[in-house]
């Protein structure tokens, strides 16, 4: 049988991630294709509830501490996803560690850099698909204010799009396609279909999950 494959959705928040990832897996569910819908964090486990009380500011965490909880979550739920992989059911996630690694970086703590940032998440299975959703600041802007959460702020959003930037030129942005998120709904829904069923359909069946490299 053919293993599933593994394809995430990225971009900053107010870019339509969760919608258009709610939208594809729908889409591939009535198609019958086999998918399978998480999301990271995964506020649902121990762990997740740590990073939940963490987000809400109900605690205070560590840079470091809460960089290394966010990547457990990830490793936490790595068997589950192979699992599914392995059984030919399509993982579709709304972001991974590629958030992982820009929002902790984002925070400008001298010895939390991109690059330590992402060593904990070596290993992990590697994206066959990252759909990066695209969106400049003044039309992420105009899609409403700031929730209430500790990322919610407009420096640290404005820090997060730059260090997206700059992991797209790195190797990891090979994973990546770049989607223009400022279409309409149904454009930029069509556009990831696209994408996601040559994806699905492509013929490297025989090749395993690939791992994030050193
Ligand atoms: P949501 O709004 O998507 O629930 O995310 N984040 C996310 C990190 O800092 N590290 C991570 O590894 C991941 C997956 C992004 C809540 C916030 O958590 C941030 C926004
Ligand atoms: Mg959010």
């Amino acid at each position: 049988m053919a293993r599933g494959k593994l394809i995430v959705f990225e971009g900053l928040d107010r870019s339509g991630k969760s919608t258009q990832c709610e939208r594809l897996v729908s889409y591939l569910t009535e198609k019958g294709v086999p998918v399978k819908h998480r999301r990271f964090p995964d506020r649902t486990t121990p762990i997740g509830q740590m990073i939940n009380n963490y987000l809400q500011g109900q605690t205070e965490q560590e840079d470091h501490v809460i960089h290394l909880l966010f990547s457990a979550n990830r490793w936490e739920a790595v068997p589950s996803i192979e699992a599914d992989i392995n059984a030919g059911i399509t993982v579709i996630i709304d972001r991974y560690y590629y958030s992982g690694c820009v929002y902790s970086a984002a925070k400008n703590n001298p010895s939390l850099s991109l690059s330590w940032s992402r060593h904990p998440e070596e290993g992990l299975p590697r994206p066959d698909l990252c759909l990066f959703l695209d969106i400049s600041a003044e039309d992420a802007a105009k899609r409403g204010g700031w929730g209430e959460e500790r990322y919610e702020k407009q420096e640290l959003q404005d820090r997060v799009r730059q260090l997206f930037a700059d992991m797209r030129a790195t190797d990891d942005g090979s994973d990546f396609v770049t989607i223009n998120a400022g279409q309409s709904l149904e454009e930029v829904a069509s556009a990831i279909r696209q994408h996601a069923e040559s994806c699905i359909e492509a013929k490297l069946d025989s090749s395993p999950l690939r791992r994030i490299q050193p």
